[in-house]
């Protein structure tokens, strides 16, 4: 057992692991994030903190995921991932950090000795971690990186290496080492464990509606086409879908005009699947790591695009659970609840609010998940597609004991109960959040245009602005305002005070280095105008280069 720091093995590996002279690394909204080159020493130095996490939860099997998701595929990350499948806690983002900026071996030894020091931990503790990676090239020698972090820490077995596999996968893997053989047991604790469940929860709920039609899918070039491919498998003749953008071979390809940030960010079709849509036929769009969701349809009178985004499934999703709690009898003894983020979309927030409740919460997932802990049903989703549903232990619990007394309450408890198995509620995750779409569209015999009729999109732009320094961008009130730089707030109000309808906020991106500028209003022209407008009034407050100033900023 080994009881103290092995600090001479830390340091071996720390000398072999130096960091990068002059970068500043922050553990952002989903981990580090960077160009892939730079990320050797936070591998290793993560390693060694997933290490450090385990021991602190007396061996709990802790996740780490190296991945950039919808990032540019010369970018990676890390993020770590707490024993239920939720991200890390925050206090112990800022230990990541503080051991990923320690410049020396030295240093690194001292905040290891500093992290052990205030997280109260016992070095004597088991260690147990699962790791994996997405498809980037740069993958593999940052997973060695990291083996030598675990290593060095002494974590048990030296980890479990998942292999190349999507984020929510992952999540689902931790979730179930952990709960084996316990009341919350979650599944089998293996990639193929997770489809099966999904596949007989998914086999269940359309048992006795009429197939869904073959759904082609755009795996962004990236793991989900795997993903894609491993679960059909185990749905043959129940679901089909038509993979496309699935080139894990091509170099750069990686979310390159592919995949649910290209759709979302440019409100347009993948290029790959010009021409392979009729109209009215949906289609689904991954990420990079296959843990986002879009879908999207060519108009059947105009052949326009139409986008189906993440308030677009909220809404969905939340009204039919609402439906199937009302229709099991449980009315009134089950809360469900909305979560969403500055981005929503002002018209589905005005249609939820008038039907649930709904809340805000800054950008990522695990503000969302938090806030959405807090109902019985929680659906969270932010609109770039990222999202699932949590139930609390009560909700489980009381649809488990409920005692329907009519065939329809107990047709809506049984379709609850497997929803909790379809939905991953771990994590958002592109694969398990389309079957629930699919599922709910049957069950309503919606086609996409009535899946869209629910509400009207506001027209909206989504524009990125690079600055010297985008940590000078400091934001309140669930982000939708600035409080720094001082007076910028006061300006972009008075851009926006000149649009019908016009809403804008700016915040830094926690994942690129950029400033986010969204903006909507009533018109197309008018949205673009706004978010163009406050673009280049944050890029020359910035004292961005007038010669590198984008033509399209106003
Ligand atoms: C991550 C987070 C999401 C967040 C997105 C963009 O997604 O998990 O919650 O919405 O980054 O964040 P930001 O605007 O701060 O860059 P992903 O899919 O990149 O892991």
């Amino acid at each position: 057992m080994q009881t103290d720091l092995p600090e001479e093995v830390l340091r071996e590996y720390s000398e072999k692991h130096k960091k990068p002279e002059s970068v500043n690394f922050a553990y952002g909204t989903a981990g580090f994030r960077t160009l892939g080159e730079r990320l050797d020493s936070v591998m290793f130095r993560m390693g060694v903190l997933a290490g450090l996490r385990s021991k602190a939860l007396g061996g709990k099997t802790i996740g780490v995921m190296v991945t950039a998701s919808h990032n540019p595929e010369a970018d990676n990350g890390v993020k770590l991932v707490d024993p239920m499948g939720e991200m890390l806690e925050q206090s112990w983002e800022s230990y990541a950090t503080y051991l990923a900026n320690a410049e020396t071996t030295d240093e690194f030894i001292t905040n290891v000795q500093a992290v052990i020091y205030r997280g109260g931990i016992s070095i004597s503790q088991p260690a147990n971690v699962v790791y994996a990676r997405d498809t980037r090239p740069s993958g593999a020698a940052l997973v060695a990186a990291l083996e030598d972090g675990l290593k060095a820490i002494g974590v048990e077995g030296g980890g479990w290496n998942a292999g190349v596999t999507t984020t929510p996968v992952l999540h689902y893997l931790v979730r179930t080492t952990n709960t084996k053989g316990t009341p919350e047991d979650y599944g089998e604790p293996s990639e193929e464990g997770y489809y099966s469940k999904l596949a007989a929860a998914l086999k269940a709920l359309l048992s006795g509606k009429p197939s869904p039609p073959p759904l082609i899918v755009d795996c962004a070039n990236g793991v989900g086409a795997l993903s894609v491919a491993a679960f059909s498998k185990h749905v043959e003749g129940v679901f089909q879908f038509q993979p496309t953008n699935t080139d894990l071979q091509t170099p750069g390809l990686l979310n390159f005009k592919a995949g649910a940030d290209f759709v979302k960010t440019s409100q347009s079709i993948p290029p790959a699947l010009q021409g392979k849509l009729s109209a009215g036929q949906r289609a689904a769009s991954f990420d990079g790591d296959a843990d986002r969701l879009m879908y999207f349809y060519l108009d059947d009178q105009t052949s326009q695009f139409r986008m189906l985004d993440g308030d677009k499934i909220a809404a969905l999703v939340a009204g039919h659970l609402v439906e199937l709690v009302n229709a099991a009898g449980l009315a009134g003894r089950i809360e469900l609840g909305v979560v969403q983020t500055a981005y929503a979309n002002g018209s589905s927030t005005k249609f939820l609010e008038k039907r649930l409740p709904v809340k805000c919460v800054p950008t990522g997932v695990k503000h969302l998940h938090h806030a959405a802990e807090a109902f019985g049903i929680g659906v969270y989703f932010e609109a770039n597609g990222h999202g699932t549903v949590v139930f609390s232990k009560e909700t489980l619990a009381l649809l488990n004991s409920h005692q329907p007394s009519t065939p329809e309450q107990t047709k809506a408890t049984e379709d609850l109960i497997q929803l909790t198995k379809l939905i991953n509620s771990a994590v958002g995750d592109a694969l398990s959040d389309l079957l629930l779409v699919e599922v709910v569209l049957a069950s309503k015999g919606y086609t996409a245009t009535q899946w869209n009729s629910s509400y009207s999109d506001l027209p909206n732009r989504l524009v990125k602005v690079l600055v010297p320094d985008r940590s000078l961008y400091k934001t309140t009130d669930a982000e939708r305002k600035l409080t720094e730089p001082v007076g910028l707030q006061e300006k972009i109000d008075a851009l926006v005070a000149q649009y019908e309808a016009g809403r804008s906020f700016v915040r830094a991106s926690g994942t690129e280095d950029a400033v986010r500028v969204y903006a909507e209003a009533g018109t197309r022209e008018a949205a673009d105008e706004l978010a163009f407008k406050v673009a280049g009034l944050v890029y020359d407050e910035a004292g961005g280069d007038p010669a590198k100033r984008p033509k399209e900023f106003i």
